[in-house]
């Protein structure tokens, strides 16, 4: 049953791929819907890990994704404008060596994980992406660059 509610939210955003424009909160609600996969509102640092190492090939030790190789995949999942994605990418980058892997993921769960209880609750998520995601106009409804 959670594989359909999965199944369904992936189609809906790829049948609206041409004309989705999502908001910051909107991408959250998003990837908590594929990687909150007991849903109980809380990504813990399993489910994030699990999602990182199968939807993004980003693994614990591994060389994770090139800068572009990132954008790439963000822009198909969440179809950010090409250049949002990019700054998006390089700020998630976070120790500037051109790759996002698990050690930027791990500095910003360090930073987020506000109350250091090991897993994400959506706030903290949100706030999280609020911070790194560079479209200025993601605070709210507004629809940002997107293809
Ligand atoms: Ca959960
Ligand atoms: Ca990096």
């Amino acid at each position: 049953m959670e594989r359909l509610v999965v199944l369904l939210a992936t189609a809906g955003l790829a049948l609206g791929a041409n004309t989705a424009c999502l908001t910051v909160d909107e991408i959250v609600d998003a990837i908590y819907m594929s990687a909150d996969t007991d849903m109980d509102g809380i990504l813990s640092m399993q489910e994030f890990s699990v999602t990182l190492q199968n939807d993004w090939g980003i693994a614990p030790g591994g060389a994770g994704l090139t800068i572009s190789e990132f954008t790439n995949l963000w822009v198909t999942n969440y179809h950010d404008s090409h250049s949002t994605a990019h700054d998006f990418a390089v700020n998630l980058d976070i120790n500037n060596d051109k790759h996002i892997t698990d050690v930027d993921m791990n500095t910003y769960v360090g930073i987020y994980d506000a109350n250091m209880d090991g897993q994400f609750t959506k706030e903290e998520f949100l706030t999280f992406m609020h911070a790194v995601h560079p479209d200025p106009h993601n605070s709210g409804g507004q629809a940002h660059g997107c293809h």
